[in-house]
């Protein structure tokens, strides 16, 4: 039985096609080191949040259909893994911060905010991920609502969601910083980040701070000052990097290099700042990635790429064609590059993580064997503390061992 939690929300856990590929990857303990809560939000709560508060939602952009709706009841009869393979919506960058930007409209308080971070943990935990590191901008929601209160919320769920599942699942924040906003606003999300850590009740559960938001706005060496500071206060570092390109990337994607990238120079400084985990790092210097001693892990999201890239739209939206002309994960394959499978923003890109690790299967004819061992590495990668990570990467060897 899969949604043996207590409480009212359902859950999302995709199709039941059992003895396929999908349903045994469902099964294999995951690890989620890549994931935004506020674009975790279940498209149905979304409708009935934006419903209790009388906001009218771009239509064009948030459309219920059969496929995005968490609800149980809708996705049961659903044998047919091949129909995962199409996007239901396409999603380009700019469709993405068009829908982050109205999300607020509807996560404007304190008993939102509480519903969204509850339903994000079960949903993870549906899919047996077994530690998760979620991150969060947090945000002014209302007068009783500022930005320590969002993250006390946020923390507050966890723990209870820790202490009161059935299934246990890690769980970690990693406090973001929108580099479409003010330096100021990124300086008071590293002052609590910093005061969070200092305090007992959440030092071990924000683990990181990551720099995030419309890669087409805002500047790194504005942010790097802050980001050091954190780094200098214990916090870890994970950096949206090379999210996108200079050249024309709906009509040809290729490596980006010195010439093609106008995002070179902040590429170049972020590669320098040398973070714990890079997110995304689509288009990064080919020179980076063969050299050895600078292998720092990439958090990889496959639907979100896919999307964002556009690079399903010349293939009628088949996602896994497109995911074959992503423009570096069968390098980062072939060399064994480290990474970590991420959903990114599974309510906004209708994903989940067993769903990122089949469609890599799928995409790249990867078995079994080699997406468990990918899974097990990528806890390597943590930012919890060595304790914790030893203890899971046992949990999750041993797990998988009974099942392969
Ligand atoms: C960059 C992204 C993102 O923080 O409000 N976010 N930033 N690239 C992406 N790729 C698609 N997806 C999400 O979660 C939503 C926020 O996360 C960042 C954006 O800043 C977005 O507004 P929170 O919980």
């Amino acid at each position: 039985k899969e949604n043996d939690f207590k409480g009212n929300y359902h859950n999302n856990i995709g199709p039941r096609a059992s003895s396929s590929l999908y349903f045994f990857l469902q099964k294999i303990p995951k690890v989620e080191l890549h994931a935004h809560l506020n674009g975790c939000i279940r498209p149905g709560t979304l409708f009935a949040l934006a419903e209790e508060k009388c906001v009218t939602l771009s239509s064009h952009h948030f459309q219920p259909t059969k496929k995005n709706d968490n609800d149980q009841t809708l996705i049961q009869g659903d044998d047919d893994e091949d129909a995962l393979l199409y996007n239901v919506q396409p999603r380009s960058l700019q469709d993405c911060f068009d829908m982050f930007a109205e999300i607020p409209r509807c996560v404007n308080d304190v008993d939102s905010l509480r519903r969204i971070t509850l339903e994000a943990l079960h949903d993870f935990a549906a899919h047996n991920v077994v530690y998760l590191e979620l991150r969060t901008t947090p945000k002014v929601l209302n007068a009783e609502c500022d930005k320590r209160t969002y993250l006390e919320t946020v923390l507050g769920v966890m723990n209870e969601f820790e202490q009161s599942y059935t299934r246990s699942m890690t769980c970690r924040l990693i406090v973001a910083i929108d580099r479409s906003l003010s330096e100021e606003e990124a300086c008071e999300n590293v002052d609590l980040a910093i005061a969070f850590r200092k305090s007992t009740l959440s030092a071990d559960r924000i683990v990181g701070m990551d720099l995030g938001g419309n890669p087409t706005r805002g500047d790194f060496h504005c942010f790097r000052p802050h980001l050091e500071r954190a780094r200098q206060a214990g916090l870890r570092i994970t950096l949206h990097c090379g999210e996108v390109a200079d050249c024309d990337m709906t009509s040809n994607i290729t490596h980006a290099d010195e010439t093609s990238c106008s995002t070179y120079s902040e590429v170049q400084a972020m590669l320098d700042f040398h973070p714990d985990r890079l997110g995304h790092a689509l288009f990064v210097p080919n020179t980076f990635w063969s050299s050895q001693e600078r292998r720092i892990p990439v958090e990889t999201c496959p639907t979100s790429n896919v999307m964002t890239l556009e690079l399903a739209q010349h293939v009628r939206g088949h996602l896994m064609e497109g995911l074959q002309q992503h423009p570096q994960l069968r390098e980062w394959l072939d060399t064994q590059y480290p990474l970590a499978i991420g959903t990114d923003d599974p309510g906004v890109f209708d994903t989940n993580p067993t769903k990122e690790l089949w469609l890599l299967c799928r995409a790249f004819d990867l078995n079994v064997s080699i997406i468990c061992r990918l899974v097990e590495q990528s806890m390597e990668y943590a930012f919890c503390d060595e304790a914790t990570k030893r203890r899971l990467q046992e949990d999750i060897h041993e797990e998988m061992l009974l099942l392969l």
